[in-house]
């Protein structure tokens, strides 16, 4: 047979790895026709809608639902009392602590739920609330870890034996009652001993503050009890569809495959959406009192005020150095806000998450880290916003002490970093606080971020600026942001990562069509990543069809292979690699069918882009969809009819994109305005799948970042009451605050991934707050600044200045 097209055209046609193919779930989405949550009506259903305490601790005397009840419409109001038959008034937490479903007893945070209104509609619902009467009996309000850790008040009453004394938690003793886990990694005494015997030793103290994500798309679900066939369909904006139906059936008792779990298009999760919330399973337990299906939508100020959030870690650091600038010892001491209940989404190995990543991408000798968890009067959580499970306070962290240590030694920190960076032929390289890093080119990257921005003549031009500043010719100062991070991203594997005991491996199942298309399965869920476009990419590329004849499906438990869902970065580095494992099973028997089919053996055909051929024989092939046709219409001898394929997926390690990021800054002194002006972004994530979806992360990355290190907060006053619930109060950036970002990447592929690929999603996030914060704070650093905490919105700039002299 002659080849009508050329083997450049084959390729291209396949759309497959390096192919910068259009999100095919746009088409969709910006056409009005996603289907999200609260898209879904169904026949009879009813909406809830939550009682939630304005106080922040408060005991609960009494509850008193007869007004709501009188209220045409109102269907059923939930308590506590209602739930404890069921053994439903608590839920275990996914990391290892209990929380109460609706407040038992007592609340421990503004916003908690206290009751379940169930009603005709959601106007109707929000009536009823008003007139649900709750009365409180407050408590002494307690909002900083330092003083929770000092304090007689006691938050979990559940957490203290009668006789007074305190139970261990999830991770071992506690030391007060409102303490949850102390957590350590590296040598203490052998990092005390370098540093105190130190030529060069910097100091610092941050808090990075409680942030919260926000999606565009609230937290919610439908939960629908057929109790004539015992089924229970749950829709819900879940990032872990299966590990919520475990859940769901280990807490119901309902049988596993009675429950189906189904995630609809998510409209951005962001960490918001690992979590269990109340809303979930009062929304099941209303629709099987009631025998309808039942809906729960929060709102905006809900979903700010009461689910997960970020951050809140109280940091304390040394780092030591000779006076040549070789670090020789790193100190962490972290004292982290959970606020009322530990609700984090971490691994049970790792309560601090992979904090333990706090020797960034430095070579340290020696480095400790201890973790305190403490209870406040603030909403749970803790794994949310591309965080990868802590990463970004660690990044933060180091990248904050490396420009520390810049100014005790005098030294540009660009220079500092040069000095102290992994070298190439180090990897794999086990750091001190335990991790094997795969692969990684830092100073390559380094060399490239510095050139392509001119670092130098940054430097001189800040200089300049910097006299010019002093001679009263300007009013406006200069910062040059620098930060350079590694991620760990991908958990797994199994081995080391389990959340509640459910392992971390990731899955895809394929099944090929007679005609040459194909569906593909998968045990992760895209919430906006592009998934629907970038896993048939690999699979294109593996199978040699077109990605535009492959379907990939996820979020649905009743057809997607079991999987631990999308957060950490994990799709990639863990199901995108089942995709590829799974895909190589479709070649192999294709590569039968094909010798069959052709009349040789197996080992004189091969592979190549969308065909068998035979060895040196190019004209004589078999396609990949000619296989297909005949894996089910021809009866070949020893094989069973069929084309598809299951591959279950254990990472052997995370992967460790890394990558270089400078942010070049004015500042006017006077207003604390910062103006950006340039912004470069060098990202490796190892084999690029698709470089235009790769840019959109990382251009919504970096502005998630800036939000964070210029204005975001979820903040508190002394009382407990959320001051930022509203878009009013918290900054989400717009058009108008971001700058035009300039993407670049160097590629490191990982030696342990089928494809060499490693997550993305989280990296622009985690290299970007440093960066900006490190902008503002070098602007300053010719005046005599350290460190001043995040975040850095106009009036604490304008603080800033202010305590450095520079309005007088
Ligand atoms: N990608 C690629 N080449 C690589 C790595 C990734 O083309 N070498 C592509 C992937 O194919 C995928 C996307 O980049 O389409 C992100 O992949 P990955 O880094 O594996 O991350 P996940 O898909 O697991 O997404 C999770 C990550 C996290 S944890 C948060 S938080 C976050 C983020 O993704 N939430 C998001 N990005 C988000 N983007 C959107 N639009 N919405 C969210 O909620
Ligand atoms: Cu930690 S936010 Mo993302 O992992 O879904």
């Amino acid at each position: 047979m002659k080849d009508e097209i050329s083997r450049e055209e084959r390729v291209a046609g396949l759309k497959g790895l390096g192919c910068s193919r259009k999100r095919v779930e746009d088409a969709r989405f910006t056409q009005g026709k996603g289907n999200y949550v609260d898209d879904i009506k169904l026949p009879g259903m009813l909406h809830g809608d939550f009682v939630r305490s304005p106080y922040a601790h408060a005991r609960i005397k009494s509850i008193n639902i007869d007004a709501a009840m009188a209220l045409p419409g109102v269907t059923a109001v939930l308590t506590a009392k209602d739930l404890e038959p069921l053994g439903l008034h608590w839920m275990p937490t996914l990391a290892g602590d209990k929380q109460m479903v609706l407040a038992d007893g007592k609340v421990l945070f503004q916003g908690q739920e206290v009751a379940f209104v169930v009603a005709s509609d959601r106007y109707v619902a929000a009536d009823a609330v008003e007139l649900v009467e709750v009365d409180y009996e407050e408590l002494e309000v307690i909002v900083d870890p330092f003083k929770s850790l000092q304090s007689d008040v006691v938050l979990r009453e559940d957490l203290v034996a009668d006789d007074g004394s305190i139970p261990n938690g999830a991770h071992g003793p506690r030391k007060h009652p409102n303490h949850i886990f102390t957590w350590e990694a590296g040598e203490e005494e052998a990092t005390n001993q370098v540093i105190d015997n130190a030529a060069v030793v910097a100091e610092a103290e941050m808090y990075y503050h409680r942030t919260h994500p926000c999606p565009l798309e609230t937290c919610g679900s439908v939960a629908s009890m057929d109790k004539v066939n015992g089924k229970l369909t749950l829709w819900g904006t879940f990032q872990a569809p299966h590990v919520v139906r475990t859940v769901a059936s280990l807490l119901s008792g309902i049988e596993e495959h009675n429950i189906r779990v189904v995630s609809p298009d998510i409209g951005g999760g962001f960490g918001n959406k690992v979590g269990v919330y109340p809303g979930y399973i009062c929304s099941i337990v209303a629709s099987i009192v009631t025998g309808v299906p039942v809906k729960w939508v929060e709102d905006r100020m809900e979903n700010l005020m009461s689910t997960a959030f970020a951050r809140d870690y109280w940091m304390k650091g040394k780092i030591s150095a000779t006076k040549e600038g070789k670090i020789t010892g790193l100190h962490c001491h972290v004292t982290a806000d959970h606020g009322a209940f530990d609700a984090c989404a971490d691994p049970t190995k790792f309560p601090a998450g992979f904090m333990n990543i706090c020797t960034g991408s430095y070579d340290i000798p020696v480095a400790y880290l201890g973790v305190d968890g403490v209870y406040t009067n603030k909403a749970p959580g803790g794994v949310s916003y591309r965080c990868s499970f802590r990463v970004t306070e660690a990044v933060y962290f180091i990248e904050r002490m490396i420009e520390v240590l810049a100014i005790e030694l005098n030294m540009d920190p660009a220079e500092l970093r040069s000095i102290n960076f992994i070298k190439k032929e180090q990897f794999p390289y086990t750091a001190a606080l335990g991790w094997e890093y795969d692969s990684g080119d830092y100073q390559t990257a380094w060399d490239k971020a510095l050139k392509a921005v001119d670092y130098k003549g940054l430097r001189a031009e800040q200089a300049e600026r910097v006299e010019a500043f002093k001679r009263g010719e300007t009013r406006k100062v200069m910062g040059i942001g620098l930060s350079f991070f590694t991620e760990i991203v991908g958990a797994g594997p199994v081995k080391n990562c389990d959340i509640l005991g459910m392992g971390m491996f990731d899955s895809c199942e394929i099944r090929i069509h007679p005609t040459g298309s194909a569906v593909a399965r998968l045990g992760t869920i895209s919430q906006g990543q592009g998934h629907a476009t970038t896993f048939a990419q690999i699979l294109a590329t593996e199978i040699g069809l077109s990605a535009e004849s492959i379907t990939i499906e996820e979020g649905d438990t009743d057809t997607a292979p079991y999987g631990l869902g999308t957060y950490g970065s994990r799709s990639t580095p863990v199901a995108g690699a089942a995709a590829a494992m799974a895909g190589r099973k479709i070649r192999a028997k294709a590569q039968m069918i094909a010798a069959y089919l052709l009349e040789v053996h197996d080992n004189d055909v091969e592979f190549d882009v969308d065909r068998f051929v035979v060895k040196g024989v190019p004209e004589r092939f078999k396609t990949m969809k000619e296989i297909a046709y005949a894996a089910y219409n021809q009866a070949i001898p020893g094989l069973e009819p069929g084309l598809e394929a299951v591959s279950y997926y254990d990472p052997p390690n995370m992967t460790y994109p890394f990558g270089a990021y400078v942010c070049v800054m004015d500042i006017d002194v006077d207003t604390g305005v910062p103006e950006i002006r340039r912004f470069y972004a060098l990202d490796d994530c190892g084999t690029r799948i698709n470089p235009m979806v790769i840019e959109g992360q990382i251009h919504g990355g970096l502005t998630e970042a800036l939000a964070v290190a210029l204005g975001q907060e979820i903040a508190y006053d002394d009382m407990g009451n959320v001051k930022t619930a509203t878009l009013m109060d918290f900054f989400l950036p717009t058009a108008w605050e971001v700058p035009n970002y300039e993407t670049d990447f160097t590629v490191t592929p990982s030696p342990h991934h089928p494809i060499g690929a490693k997550g993305v999603g989280e990296s622009p996030h985690v290299g970007g707050v440093p960066c900006f914060s490190n902008a503002v704070q070098d602007a300053f650093r010719p005046f005599g600044n350290r460190h001043t905490n995040m975040p850095h919105d106009h009036w604490r700039i304008w603080q800033t200045a202010n305590n450095l002299g520079m309005h007088d």
